[in-house]
């Protein structure tokens, strides 16, 4: 059985997840507009990564027989510069996403809440992995500079990322 504080902490974290994903739905819009079909779906994946991400916190709550409540969901930008910029705030967004990941985790430990503390190290190894692409790409983009030939390559390479359920 839940405790409040944490079924309360949980719901809030399944909207962090959504607005997550309304954030890359919305860069990969910008890069469809911009003509980057690959940049897009790059996008498109990890919006999709992340509405898994807060489904699993649905599905951990049902199965522990908490209730789920859901908030609204803030709109995310509409512009974003660059594309540059737009991997900048993706990586600001992860850091976000990792420091209320490690909130989670204190205050299980707090509550001595075995279940759920082991049910956020998968969060933990996975935000570790998103950093981790936000900043390759990042360096990825520094090399392209102003190299269109090498900016048309990245997105062909982008392209090729799927969706894995
Ligand atoms: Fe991007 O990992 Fe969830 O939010």
């Amino acid at each position: 059985m839940l405790k409040e504080k944490m079924t309360e902490a949980l719901n809030k974290q399944i909207n962090e997840e959504l607005y997550s994903a309304y954030l890359y739905l919305s860069m990969s819009a910008y890069f469809e507009d911009m003509g980057l079909k690959g940049f897009a779906n790059w996008m498109m994946v990890q919006a999709m990564e992340e509405r898994d991400h807060a489904m699993k916190i649905y599905n951990y709550l049902v199965n522990q027989g908490a209730r789920v409540k859901l908030y609204e969901i803030k709109e995310p930008p509409f512009e974003f510069g660059s594309i540059k910029n737009t991997f900048e705030e993706v990586l600001k967004h992860e850091q976000h996403i990792t420091s209320k990941i490690n909130e989670l985790v204190d205050i299980a430990e707090e509550l001595k809440d075995r279940a759920t503390f082991n049910f956020l190290q998968w969060y933990i190894d996975e935000q570790v992995e998103e950093e981790e692409n936000a900043r390759d790409i990042l360096t990825r983009l520094e090399f392209v500079g102003d190299d269109k030939n090498a900016l048309f390559m990245l997105d062909r390479e982008l392209a090729q990322r799927q969706y894995v359920p």
